[in-house]
């Protein structure tokens, strides 16, 4: 069947990967992102009938009220959306709790989490009522595996994780599929430059000497699991880079000062 998938941050990253896995594959993608010249450029570096496979939206998904209303205002070649992935979101800094600024965790939960519901309110009744649709939400193993820093961008992606699962809970007894992919360390995209706010060098360091997961292995993934017969479902898919793996627990030793 040709799907009709709508991307969220398709303007980098898993989300432009994705875009262009599934228009390679003939199917339409509604590409959502801020940033206006980056849909653009993405749209004029396709072949012309990949271009009239494509919509471009710059959308921002904090903006509840344009969120709320876009499944009612896509044009009609685009207006039945089977796979809907959920890509958007990010983390800010990787300071301790004390010390993490309160307007990044604000962020994180309007983007990762707010913009993410709301993106899924408004195209899971078509769903639905069409008796078709799979929604794909990117969450981490930051969902899984506490780590240093990882405050509130983790809990963010434990919160994508448990939405993911309640979601085929209620949606049991109609064919949509919900699926939560949890990559690990992915190099090549704006994550890392996003997380240390422009800082590329530190952004770097992140992935030397390590073979990661590419934004290209995680469009594959989604790929397949959008793509598997009806009747299966991928619930949760974690995925790490061989080279990345978990370390023990931490322990303090000696007296606190006080
Ligand atoms: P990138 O920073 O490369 O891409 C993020 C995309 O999200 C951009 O296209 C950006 O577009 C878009 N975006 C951010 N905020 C908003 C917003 N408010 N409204 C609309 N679009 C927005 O990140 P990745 O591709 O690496 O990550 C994609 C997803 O995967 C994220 O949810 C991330 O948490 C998750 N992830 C990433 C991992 C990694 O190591 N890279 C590992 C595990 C999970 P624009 O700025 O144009 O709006
Ligand atoms: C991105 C992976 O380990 O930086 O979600 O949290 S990690």
């Amino acid at each position: 069947m040709e799907h009709t998938v709508l991307v969220t941050g398709s303007t980098a990253g898993f989300g432009e990967a994705t875009t262009r896995r599934f228009l390679a594959h003939g199917h339409q993608v509604i590409a959502l992102g801020r940033r206006v010249e980056r849909l653009e450029s993405l749209k004029a570096s396709l072949p012309p009938e990949q271009q009239k496979k494509l919509l471009t939206m710059a959308v921002d998904v904090c903006d509840s009220q344009r969120v709320d209303e876009l499944a009612t205002c896509l044009p009609a070649q685009f207006a039945q959306v089977t796979i809907l992935v959920n890509n958007a979101g990010l983390a800010l800094g990787l300071e301790p709790a004390h010390k993490a600024l309160l307007s990044d965790w604000d962020r994180m939960i309007d983007t990762n989490i707010k913009g993410l519901v709301h993106m899924t309110r408004a195209f899971l009744p078509g769903m639905v009522d069409r008796q078709c649709g799979h929604v794909i939400n990117l969450g981490s193993v930051a969902a899984n595996y506490p780590y240093p820093g990882g405050n509130v961008y983790g809990g963010t992606k434990a919160f994508v994780q448990q939405f993911s699962l309640n979601l085929r809970a209620d949606l049991i007894g109609t064919p949509v599929r919900v699926t939560c992919l949890e990559p690990g360390m992915c190099a090549g995209t704006e994550f890392s430059n996003v997380r240390f706010k422009g800082d590329d060098a530190k952004a770097q360091t992140v992935y030397s000497g390590v073979k990661s997961l590419s934004a290209d292995d995680i469009a594959e993934a989604i790929f397949w699991a959008a793509t598997l017969p009806s009747h299966m479902n991928v619930n949760l898919l974690e995925l790490m880079p061989v080279q990345q793996a978990f370390g023990a627990f931490s322990v303090h030793r000696g007296e606190f000062k006080v």
